[in-house]
């Protein structure tokens, strides 16, 4: 069956995603109608070798649409959804508008693909550092029971857009070039040649110190797992990498659980690829995992400072799965 599909954020950096997936997944596609601001109208994109003209987003956008792939912020997603849902579409949200709303299922296909039939218009697609962590530890949960999750993330600047990628890149450039007096416009402090725990870069830090990325993963991670007694504390952090976020995850387990059966299970889970050779060096790396569909997983090793405990390494291209991937997988499920 052929479906048509709009993609709302089209221009954007997990919008240019989506068309390549749908691309090489060969999606059953009749009509795709490409959505994005009124600075965009009129711009060709070119998808499957024929250009496709750019739609200013309106409220009557999505008549005769079937599906529909937001990735243009939570602001857009509130305003028009319902609109979506008024002409037919199921819409496949990746911003955090509804994520935690009770009605809408919050779904990583390898997880828990049973959440999906139970949407009322709109299925969620979680955040790109809780997707990749949640596709590794659930066969450690289903084995041994996951008690404790500290996790510390490395993202890639375009977890923020391409405008960060562009930010990245021109004050890199003006740093190697011994210019002063770079103008920012998106991180508060230097991104290039530095680390700056501050996800998103633009919001204040909530009341309990933490920011606003870091207690989605500790909410998303719970509502997906579908346990509310998992706890998670995290501590989010950006880093100059253009694409793919890396995570150091410790956890601890109810019942033990030794590194060798971690590495078993994990090599046989869905979405999963285990590269862990010490003795060689190889270990997963966003600079190789960039344009890869999995989530790679590496460094597996018990935890010397308690009894039930497990410390992993864990990468995903934060675009692909963390983002585009995953809202085109839940498409499919759908049809
Ligand atoms: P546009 O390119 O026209 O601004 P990114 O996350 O890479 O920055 O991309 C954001 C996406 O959201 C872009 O496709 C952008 O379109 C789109 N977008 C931003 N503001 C609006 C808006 N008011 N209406 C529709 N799409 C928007
Ligand atoms: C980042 N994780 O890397 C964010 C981007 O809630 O979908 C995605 C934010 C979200 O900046």
């Amino acid at each position: 069956m052929s479906v048509n599909i709009a993609i709302v954020g089209a221009t954007g950096a997990v919008g240019k995603e989506f068309l390549s997936i749908l691309e090489s997944r060969k999606f059953p596609l009749n009509e795709l109608r490409l959505l994005a601001s009124g600075r965009s109208a009129g711009k060709k994109i070119l998808f499957c070798g024929k250009d496709y003209i750019v739609q200013e987003l309106t409220k009557n956008s999505f008549k005769g649409i079937k599906i529909a792939l937001f990735s243009a912020g939570a602001d857009i997603s509130k305003e028009y959804a319902p609109y979506a849902i008024e002409s037919g579409a199921v819409c496949v949200d990746n911003s955090s508008a509804f994520r935690m709303d009770d009605d809408v299922p919050l779904v990583v296909p390898e997880v828990n693909p049973y959440d999906i039939p139970k949407h009322h218009g709109i299925i969620a697609n979680p955040n790109c550092s809780t997707i990749q962590m949640v596709v590794a530890l659930k066969p450690i949960h289903d084995a041994v029971k996951i008690k404790r999750v500290v996790v510390s993330t490395y993202q890639a600047v375009s977890g923020a857009g391409l405008k960060a990628i562009d930010e990245l890149k021109k004050e890199a450039m003006s740093i190697l070039e011994g210019k002063e007096g770079f103008q920012r416009k998106l991180f508060p402090h230097q991104i290039a040649f530095n680390v700056l725990p501050q996800i998103p870069q633009s919001k204040a830090f909530l009341p309990n110190g933490y920011t606003s990325e870091e207690m989605k993963m500790v909410n998303e991670t719970q509502k997906i797992m579908g346990d509310h007694s998992i706890r998670v504390t995290a501590t989010t952090v950006r880093v100059p990498v253009i694409r793919g976020h890396s995570e150091s995850v410790n956890i601890e387990t109810v019942k033990k659980i030794t590194a060798a059966e971690v590495k078993r299970l994990l090599s046989t889970a869905p979405g999963v690829k285990v590269i862990d050779d010490p003795a060689n060096q190889l270990y997963p790396l966003a600079s190789e995992t960039a344009g890869r569909d999995e989530v790679f997983v590496g460094r597996i090793r018990e935890d010397i400072s308690i009894d039930n405990g497990i410390d992993m390494w864990i990468v995903s291209d934060n675009i692909r799965k963390g983002a585009a991937l995953n809202a085109i997988q839940i498409a499919e499920k759908l049809l």
